[in-house]
């Protein structure tokens, strides 16, 4: 039984459990964690209507927090887990959230399947540009020749764009935001939490223990700072997926409903059923 602390936003956290939290400070998963909350508060999702899914990295740590039902599953594997629960119980909201190396590197395949699949999910990809967890290895958003911890002389290696990704991969609804922006990235959560099926979006944050550190990017501050001047509104722009050296922000993607793959799966088994 949850003991109440009169506060419906306190109340989502396991706060006499879990906190103090584990992140740095200065880090850019709180800010990414608290607008989540206020979005399921604003609209009025029930904690016992809630299941939050991670694997493992900073970003994933998020479950550990939460006073909702969460699970904290295997490096890259919150999806598949997040497949399951959402078949056996359709009437939740299921909710993933991972960094860059969790969903796109190690989960990359599980992406790309769930967005093909149109499972009704929301995706929050907290893109640090590294992977923060284990010490600032370089991602599979970590762009071409900037530094990390297996790259000192520079990452070799190019970059994926999640977005367009999640877009060329089916998402219903695919959008982008920012720590620094942070009503606009309620906003972007709120519409995605609205979308029936697969919808995704990419918070660009700052980790400045590693990505800053190794790209001299300065403190906390300075790096939110860079994400404001280098984020651009979608609307400005002729082509968003053109764009290079700019964080295009906004709803990059959103489609017509389509029937997601939970109401279909059970169809199928209604129709099984009366054979
Ligand atoms: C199978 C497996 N491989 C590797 C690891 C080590 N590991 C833990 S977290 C992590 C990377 C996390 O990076 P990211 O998902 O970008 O999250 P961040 O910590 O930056 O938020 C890795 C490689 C692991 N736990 N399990
Ligand atoms: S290592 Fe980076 S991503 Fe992880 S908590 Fe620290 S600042 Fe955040």
């Amino acid at each position: 039984m949850r003991e109440l602390k009169n506060d419906p936003f306190l109340d989502f956290f396991r706060v006499d459990e879990r906190f103090p939290h584990i992140l740095c400070p200065g880090c850019g998963i709180g800010t990414t964690m608290a607008t989540m909350v206020r979005v399921f508060l604003d609209l009025g999702i029930k904690q016992d209507e809630l299941c939050v899914v991670s694997g493992i990295g900073c970003s994933s740590r998020v479950t550990g927090y939460l006073d909702c039902d969460t699970f904290h599953t295997l490096h890259g594997r919150a999806l598949p887990a997040a497949t399951g629960i959402k078949l056996a119980r359709p009437d939740m909201k299921v909710v993933v959230i991972g960094g860059d190396g969790d969903i796109m590197a190690i989960g990359g395949n599980h992406f790309i399947h769930s967005a093909r699949r149109n499972l009704d999910l929301t995706v929050i990809v907290v893109n640090n540009f590294t992977y923060g967890m284990t010490g600032g290895q370089y991602s599979p958003t970590t762009p071409t020749q900037e530094r990390a911890a297996t790259a000192p002389f520079g990452n070799v290696e190019r970059s994926f764009n999640v977005c367009f990704i999640a877009r060329a991969a089916g998402a219903m609804f695919v959008a982008r935001s920012t720590t620094f922006h942070v009503a606009h990235l309620k906003k972007m959560i709120q519409l995605a939490l609205q979308k029936n099926g697969f919808s995704v979006v990419e918070v660009i944050s700052q980790c400045p223990t590693f990505y800053g550190r190794y790209q001299g990017l300065g403190d906390a501050v300075k790096m939110l700072e860079w994400l404001k001047t280098r984020s651009v509104d979608v609307e400005k722009v002729a082509n968003p997926w053109s764009v290079k050296d700019r964080f295009v922000i906004g709803v990059l993607h959103d489609q017509e409903e389509v029937p997601p793959y939970s109401q279909l799966y059970q169809e199928l088994r209604n129709r099984a059923k009366e054979k």
